[in-house]
């Protein structure tokens, strides 16, 4: 399991936990990298002083290599690319956007710049821009998405890039992760699997959705915001996505009607008004299990496989 991830990132595994915004905070992030992978702590929207403090217990968790995933969207990112740099964070991923302005900064103070990208266009803007390696995430993942599936997007980014790719998406076993090296992939980033870990700080309302779901409980919401989405199929995910169908609900309404409705999932287990943002991949996730087990079990599964 020794690839250029592995080298590049200094960790036992080819993983890295996904920034899942409001989700990944230190108790998680320690756990993947205690467990061999790289954990992430998600900015998200958070102000800077939240941030900053989740870095700083998260070392005191662990002596491992760690990283900050960056959602561009939100309006403090400027700060928070900032944060990483003064807290000499060792890798960054980006999420929801073009990370182009950050890289050069990032890269002077020697973190690992790694964007997150749905499209081949985009991955080869980041490698131009000085990414380290890209994560070629499907459609598959939870949370904000493009279009393309992780066994279309990811064999077409290897192709397209000569720094190393990390699959994410649709990825929760040694199956997936086997899967994904066949397409050339040198990674997996894994998110909705970690959800039903014992670290992981959500909601147990959140926990429990994840390991009921099954293939079919999912659905992508928000496509005519701009910002689509995917989710576990509850009643209000139902009613935004109706809404959006027959025209019930304007964009505006969808926005005001959401606005929040992550952190009422995460925190508060809240189904009537939150969104519990999941990849598609949950039905095939049945325990709640320490990181530890899960990326373990995970990567023996996977080198069994690619060895026959
Ligand atoms: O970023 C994610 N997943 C996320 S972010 C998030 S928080 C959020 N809240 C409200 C609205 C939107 C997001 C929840 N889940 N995954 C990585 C990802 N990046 N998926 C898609 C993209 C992406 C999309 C467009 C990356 C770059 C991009 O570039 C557009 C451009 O500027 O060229």
């Amino acid at each position: 399991m020794k690839t250029r991830i592995t080298e590049l990132l200094g960790c036992q595994y080819p993983l890295i936990q996904g920034g899942m915004a409001w989700v990944a905070e230190h108790n998680l992030a320690a756990a993947v990298s205690n467990a061999g992978g790289i954990g992430l702590i998600a900015g998200g929207s958070a102000p800077i002083d939240y941030l900053r403090e989740q870095i700083r217990l998260c070392k005191e968790k662990t002596d491992k290599p760690f990283g900050v995933n960056i959602m561009l969207m939100s309006p403090n990112a400027e700060d928070l690319a900032q944060l990483c740099i003064d807290e000499k964070v060792a890798v960054v991923t980006t999420g929801a956007g073009n990370p182009g302005k950050f890289i050069p900064a990032w890269k002077d103070a020697g973190i690992k710049v790694i964007p997150v990208i749905p499209s081949v266009a985009l991955a080869k803007r980041m490698e131009k821009a000085g990414a380290d390696a890209v994560v070629a995430e499907g459609t598959e993942s939870g949370g904000h998405i493009g279009e393309n599936t992780t066994m279309c997007l990811v064999p077409q980014v290897v192709d397209a890039l000569s720094i190393p790719v990390i699959a994410a998406g649709g990825i929760a076993d040694g199956r997936g992760v086997a899967a994904s090296f066949m397409l050339g992939a040198e990674g997996v980033q894994i998110g909705t699997r970690f959800l039903a870990s014992e670290e992981c700080q959500i909601h147990p309302t959140f926990k429990e959705l994840v390991v009921k779901a099954k293939d079919t409980d999912n659905v992508v919401t928000g496509r005519y915001t701009g910002h689509p989405c995917r989710n576990i199929k509850t009643k209000f995910a139902k009613m935004l996505a109706n809404g959006e169908k027959d025209g019930s609900l304007t964009p505006e309404q969808f926005e005001e009607v959401t606005l929040g409705s992550l952190r009422k999932a995460v925190q508060d287990g809240n189904v009537e008004e939150g969104s519990f943002l999941c990849g598609l991949i949950a039905g095939m996730v049945n325990e709640i299990k320490p990181c530890k087990d899960i990326v373990e079990e995970m990567m023996a599964q996977a080198e069994k496989l690619l060895n026959r």
